[in-house]
């Protein structure tokens, strides 16, 4: 049994001790999972422009990416634990000891974190040094063993077959420690999801251009294929007894609503294009749905504003903060803590039980999800998780436009094709939208259905297509009479600005 063995045996320990803290994990809160808690900590602790490249980089896959780098780090550092611990046991378990502070540490740094938070880096330390403490020990009695057997005797055969057996077994425990903390953390009794009908609904949708455009965008966004941006590792999992939306700060009656107290108030549901401030031009990060929620004016008004305030500070469960101008939520703008999408709750990934959604700001000033409080304060007194990264404290949408059809590089037949896809200036609304061919003039397009300045809107243009290749590129006008230019203003990180070109080939 060589240094492979030992390598393995310390991954081995690794492993178990990380699905132990994972099993753990999915019953105190998924995002103390030891892996998990380690990357958000590295998220956190990341500069602005390392954050910024690495969803420049990696895009949506920068959570999986990260969580990998942090699950082979600590492989790699498990089996150099693994090649230490024939000779120096002792040291070894205490470097594995080191991993678990550092677990635990991370666990206990979040911004909500409570005491037992730290209960799974514990179990993952206890699981990972009793294994290799144990099969250190197996692995020295089955040398020890070999050398007799060597001798003449023929009881090393069986020792190194409880040694097989002893990690087989300690791999076949982790795999369903592990499943079983994944399956536990991402499930959630469906009781909890109950929606109320609407006091105001939302007229029923026309039918989009998407019925006679293939490639467009739909008008709705499907649920399950609406974009997903946040900071987050783990999907909180709110429990709805033990949830609660409080207003507070700069008001005169300060309030706690339960679920059930938020539903009983009225509801409206509005069509409300929802954009990230990170979305590249031409990017997915954009998307469209019926939200169904409670006018964050009347909250505000419930509860009475005092003194000057000028933000709304908006606390999620993880502790995350957003700031939104108090000015976007109360000029009459249809601002909601919306409890439904499309027609269903809020999925967890979307912010279940309640999310912000304020139309014509980008997410990161007006959209937090898992909501759980509103606190009515000033910019001086309180800066929320990006302002102390410095970006912008308001955001308003930049007058954008997305070609969906064709896609870049594709080859279409020639003769007459269709260029379509969405443009938002949420809350101006779009007036116009153009396109030019090569080095053509801008020519118009037709914009499909209207559904509300809050909501993004479909165009298209018939365009007859001659063979060679052809640059495509698009630009809107907002009902300001804001046109999009190339430019890409930065008056916070990247800004969706900017105007998009898709090179075709014709045959
Ligand atoms: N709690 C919380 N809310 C959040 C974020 C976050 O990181 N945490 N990200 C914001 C950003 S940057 C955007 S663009 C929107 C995206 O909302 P979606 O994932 O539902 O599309 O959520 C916003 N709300
Ligand atoms: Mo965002």
């Amino acid at each position: 049994m060589g240094r492979t063995h030992d390598a393995c045996l310390g991954i081995l320990a690794a492993s178990a001790g990380l699905a132990a803290g994972h099993l753990a994990a999915s019953l105190v809160d998924p995002a103390s999972s030891p892996v998990v808690a380690v990357g958000a900590a590295a998220i956190d602790l990341a500069p602005t422009p390392v954050k910024e490249w690495a969803v420049a980089t990696f895009g949506t896959a920068d959570k999986p990416i990260l969580l990998g780098s942090v699950l082979g780090a600590t492989l790699a550092a498990a089996a150099l634990i693994g090649l230490l611990a024939r000779r120096r046991l002792a040291l070894a378990t205490a470097l594995l000891t080191g991993l678990g502070l550092v677990a635990g540490i991370a666990a206990l740094g979040r911004p909500v974190a409570s005491p037992g938070d730290a209960v799974p880096a514990v179990a993952a330390l206890v699981v990972g040094a009793g294994v290799l403490v144990g099969l250190s020990r197996l692995t020295r009695e089955v040398a020890a063993s070999g050398r007799t057997s060597a001798e003449g005797t023929s009881a090393g055969g069986v020792s190194r077959r409880t040694m097989v057996g002893a990690s087989l077994g300690v791999a076949v425990a982790a795999v369903l420690a592990g499943v079983a903390g994944q399956v536990r953390a991402t499930t959630r009794a469906v009781r909890d999801r109950v929606l109320p009908r609407p006091t105001e609904p939302a007229p029923p949708l026309p039918a989009g251009l998407e019925a006679s455009v293939p490639g467009i965008s739909p008008l709705q966004t499907p649920t399950d294929r609406f974009y997903r941006v946040d900071v987050n590792l783990a999907v909180p999992r709110v429990q709805l007894d033990a949830w609660a939306l409080d207003v507070d700060g700069m008001v005169a009656r300060p309030l706690r609503l339960t679920f059930e107290d938020l539903v009983r108030l009225p509801l409206v549901e509005r069509d409300i294009t929802l954009t990230c401030v990170s979305n590249e031009v031409g990017g997915s990060y954009v998307s469209s749905g019926r939200w169904l929620g409670v006018r964050v004016s009347d909250l505000l008004e419930a509860a009475g504003l005092e003194d000057a305030p000028d933000q709304v500070l908006s606390t999620a469960v993880d502790g995350f903060t957003i700031s939104t101008p108090l000015a976007a939520l109360t000029d009459g703008r249809d601002a909601l803590v919306a409890i439904g999408l499309n027609g269903s709750p809020l999925p967890d990934e979307h912010g279940f039980p309640a999310r912000l959604v304020t139309p014509g700001l980008y997410g990161f000033v007006g959209a937090t999800k898992w909501l759980r409080r509103l606190t009515v304060t000033t910019y001086a007194a309180e800066q929320a998780y990006w302002t102390q990264r410095q970006w912008a404290t308001d955001a308003p949408v930049k007058t954008s436009a997305r070609i969906d059809t064709p896609t870049p590089l594709t080859t279409v037949a020639g003769g007459r094709v269709a260029v379509g896809g969405v443009a938002w200036a949420q809350h101006r609304g779009i007036a116009r939208v153009e396109v030019r061919v090569d080095d053509g003039p801008w020519r118009t397009a037709q914009l499909g259905p209207d559904i509300g300045d809050d909501c993004w809107r479909q165009w298209y243009l018939p365009w007859d297509a001659t063979p060679g290749l052809h640059r495509l590129a698009v630009r809107a006008t907002d009902r300001d009479g804001d046109v999009q230019t190339a430019e890409r203003a930065t008056p916070f990180p990247d800004g969706s600005s900017g105007i998009q070109e898709v090179v075709v080939t014709v045959t």
